[in-house]
């Protein structure tokens, strides 16, 4: 497959002013005729290249003319015409079979709607289009369809006009005032039910807002809507930017590569974004419904109004609208916490990718197939790079930087260059240095050494910063580094305040006066900059900041710090000596000052895949005996306290308030513990919570405890869960993956036969990554001995790729950690992906994952 590269980028030779699209839809043969006007962009002679894939022009008109079959031609699915003037009409007609496109890309079936998923380059799959970002149109579009089967027809924009056809049909025109790019076209039609709202934003505007879903589900939509008004007022606040149509419609289906999509006017989700209620979600499931309801309500503004000019710039709106998500869920909830949870993750998926054979940089420099660059990188480093900015420019001066931006660009298809522009010219800074971070890969790695001077009171803060080579990228410049740093008073527990470093060479040193006593240092406070820091505190240090540091993210920091030590040292075969950590777990716990929530983040082990990333080889068995070993110590130590904390977080009555939520994540947290410790009655409680639990939080918490171990409980848990939630999809998901999750010796063979179930099904996106997803991100079981957990995964990945490529390829980066492990198991990795190479017919999406995966 051909790759591309950024530096080849040129302006589109044709442009698309406005499009006319006219479906007849049906999931077995719908028809589509597309009307362009294109005129000639610039001097030149270039004919017109309309992308396609898998269509077939059953008629192609030229200003109202059918051209004659050798007037076009097709090359690698494309349909080209040569024109001689500067503005024509072109006319195509192509016909779809939507219930077989089992891609999901494109116009396709799902649970008896009709809808579409066009980014990156499903568009093409539809009708002949220039399908590239920086081609913007206006659309108008006629939905014909039968009206008993699907009532309901929605597009972008605003509705214009519907009406009764022949034959039971009924027809619907939706015009869209904005010009957008055709990866933000979207239609919908099916028997839908709508959850109705209205949002009037600052200037007045009354705004229609609609979720439409499956009847039944109607009740599990209302944390959705508030979740859209609540961002739609937060934008405003935040960032002026208010919403620009009359209605704003989302849909939920079922089948979904992505989390959900923000077509203009109208975003269709993955329903495991929509659909929550107490009984079947989770607290991090509402959480999750929260995020991407804001997520792609943001867009609307950094992503559809300012677009991308190619696909190189993604991160432009994925990395900017992250950042937007997080801080609007931060002010929904915890600040603390949210930054603990969005570093837990950037940590476990993008320093993973940053540090193996798939490593980019947020703006890559070429791909094979864009599916696969939609990526912990370019999403979550993203927006760490974006934060970074808004760390040093303060709030009002990257408001002003944001401000000129969308401003500057509103209607364009910008570049990430364009952004920094804007930041240093609305913000007022130089951000020459600190671009580097749009162009190298890697995860920098910075040094910190602290030397006290008890004579002058000088405390010398030596910072070494080196960046790991990288795929096409053996040597790094420095990068531009801030660091909020403290220094603390061992004495008092204070600090003279938080200052923010900025590390711009390979080495630098600071210097600070006045500190008769050597102070503890306290580094990349609110995790300042996505790098990983290495000090030379001492555990004692670390027990301290865990128990005094006023930065919550420090906090967390030193504890999980304080664990890794010990871990680590258990794992070379050291002797172990967790008193410090049993302590600082007891200091932490019974501190009547803390937020529960905080309390269950920071008293969590970290996890095994994150002890894998601090070994040079991985020991995936060490590592789980480690941890089990310091669980349980810490549960028997404690035991006395994780009941007490178990019995009196137990709420009389659901809520969704933060004081609720808090205390389910402690109580959770705490019958972790209980049962790690192993006490006696450790299962049969754990089965109570299951069995006793008023909602899903508590309820698949136990059962997640239950089963890491072997009891009559956790069998009986597993079957009752299933019995309980087995007709309900996003229920029965929660059940695979929990059993793919857990750490069991049998994990492996359960998710054998749990691939063999009846109820497992390849054609669901969240199913398949429910069980082979979840399994693959379990360290322990996946990387088993046997090398069976890697053949598993591969079948899967083989069986997958001929019909959704797409989901396929996101299995295969965690077989291209081979370098990390020892060589037995490296080798059968490494014989796994070959073994998925060797495949006759396989998409360009898998080659490309795999291929560089062997690298
Ligand atoms: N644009 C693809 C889905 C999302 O990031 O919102
Ligand atoms: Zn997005």
């Amino acid at each position: 497959p051909a790759i591309i590269r950024r530096c080849d980028y040129s302006p589109p030779d044709w442009l698309v002013p406005t499009i006319a699209l006219d479906f007849d839809l049906d999931p077995a043969l719908t028809s589509v005729r597309a009307t362009l006007s294109v005129t000639r962009n610039g001097d030149h002679d270039q004919p017109l290249r309309l992308d396609g894939d898998g269509l077939v022009p059953l008629e192609v008109k030229v200003d109202g003319a059918v051209l004659a079959a050798d007037d076009w031609h097709l090359e690698a699915g494309s349909l080209i015409i040569a024109l001689t003037g500067t503005a024509h009409s072109i006319e195509t007609l192509v016909e779809l079979v939507p219930e077989n496109n089992s891609k999901l890309m494109g116009l396709y079936a799902s649970g008896g709607l009709l809808c579409t998923q066009c980014e990156a380059e499903g568009f093409r799959r539809i009708t002949f289009f220039p399908d590239r970002p920086d081609v913007l149109s206006r659309y108008s579009v006629r939905l014909t369809a039968d009206k008993a089967r699907f009532p309901i027809l929605l597009a972008n924009g605003d509705p214009v006009e519907q009406g009764e056809g022949d034959d039971g049909r009924h027809w619907a025109r939706w015009n869209d005032p904005f010009p957008k790019p055709c990866y933000l076209f979207a239609l919908v039609a099916g028997d839908l039910a709508c959850n109705a709202d209205r949002f009037v934003t600052m200037s007045g505007g009354a705004v229609q807002l609609g979720i439409w879903v499956r009847e039944a589900d109607l009740p599990r939509t209302a944390h959705a809507m508030q979740a859209l008004k609540d961002s739609m007022a937060w934008d405003e606040r935040v960032y002026g930017r208010e919403y620009d149509l009359d209605v704003f419609n989302i849909v939920a289906v079922a089948d979904f590569n992505f989390g959900a999509m923000e077509n203009k006017g109208l975003n269709i989700f993955n329903s495991r974004y929509i659909l929550a209620d107490p009984e079947t979600a989770t607290d991090i499931d509402y959480d999750g419904v929260e995020g991407v309801v804001a997520h792609e309500y943001f867009h609307n503004w950094s992503g559809n109004r300012v677009t991308c000019r190619d696909w190189f710039q993604l991160s432009l709106k994925e990395g900017f609208t992250v950042f937007r998500d997080q801080n609007f869920s931060a002010d929904m909830g915890s600040h603390a916490v949210k930054r603990i949870e969005d570093v837990r993750i950037l940590r476990a998926a993008q320093f993973q990718e940053d540090s193996g054979p798939l490593a980019h940089p947020i703006r890559p420099e070429s791909y094979m197939e864009i599916s696969n660059f939609y990526t912990a990188t370019i999403y979550n480093k993203g927006a760490e790079i974006i934060r970074m900015m808004a760390l040093m420019l303060g709030a009002e001066r990257f408001r002003a930087g944001s401000d000129l931006y969308f401003d500057r660009h509103d209607g364009q298809a910008a570049t990430c260059e364009d952004f920094v522009a804007a930041m240093e010219e609305g913000g007022g800074i130089d951000l020459t240095q600190f671009r580097r971070w749009y162009e190298q890969a890697g995860t920098p790695h910075v040094r910190a050494l602290l030397r006290h001077d008890p004579v002058t009171g000088t405390v010398e803060l030596d910072l070494q910063q080196s960046i790991p080579p990288t795929p096409g990228q053996p040597d790094k410049q420095p990068m531009a580094i801030p660091l909020r740093v403290a220094l603390f008073d061992p004495a008092t527990g204070t600090h003279q305040g938080d200052q923010l470093l900025m590390l711009t060479e390979a080495q630098q040193s600071f210097r600070f006066e006045g500190f008769t006593a050597a102070p503890i240092l306290s580094i990349n406070r609110g995790f300042s900059a996505p790098v990983i820091v290495e000090t030379n505190r001492s555990q004692d240090d670390l027990a301290f900041l865990s128990a005094c540091d006023d930065d919550p993210f420090a906090r967390y920091e030193a504890m999980q710090q304080l664990m890794v030590n010990v871990l680590i040292g258990a794992i070379a075969g050291q002797p172990v000596d967790d008193a410090a950590v049993i302590a600082a777990v007891r200091n932490t716990i019974t501190d009547p000052l803390l937020d529960p929530a905080f309390i269950a983040e920071t008293i969590r082990l970290p996890s095994e895949a994150y002890l894998g990333d601090q070994m040079a080889v991985v020991d995936a068995d060490a590592i789980h005996a480690a941890r089990e070993a310091l669980q349980q110590r810490i549960g028997a130590e404690l035991e006395p306290l994780w009941r007490d904390i178990h019995s009196r977080t137990k709420a009389n009555g659901f809520s969704l308030s933060p004081a609720a939520k808090g205390a389910r994540k402690l109580r959770n947290a705490a019958l972790h513990y209980l049962v790690a410790s192993g006490a006696e009655d450790g299962p049969a409680i754990a089965f109570a919570q299951f069995h006793e639990a008023d909602n899903m939080t508590e309820r698949q918490a136990a059962l997640a405890t239950l089963a890491n171990g072997t009891s009559a409980e956790r069998d009986a848990a597993i079957d009752i869960f299933y019995n309980r939630y087995g007709h309900d999809a996003l229920t029965l998901d929660k059940w695979f993956q929990t059993q793919a999750f857990a750490l069991h010796p049998d994990t492996v063979d359960q998710v054998e036969e749990l691939g063999r179930h009846k109820a497992f099904t390849l054609s669901n996106p969240n199913r398949v990554r429910s069980l082979y997803g979840a399994f693959a991100g379990n360290q322990w079981a996946f990387h088993h001995r046997s090398g069976k957990g890697y053949q598993l995964v591969a079948d899967c990945i083989i069986a997958l790729d001929s019909r959704n490529p797409q989901t396929a390829a996101r299995l295969v980066p965690p077989l291209g950690r081979w370098k990390r492990f020892d060589a037995d198991r490296a080798a059968l990795m490494r014989a796994q992906l070959q073994r998925i190479l060797a495949q006759p017919g396989l998409s360009k999406d898998v080659i490309e994952q795999a291929s560089k995966s062997l690298e």
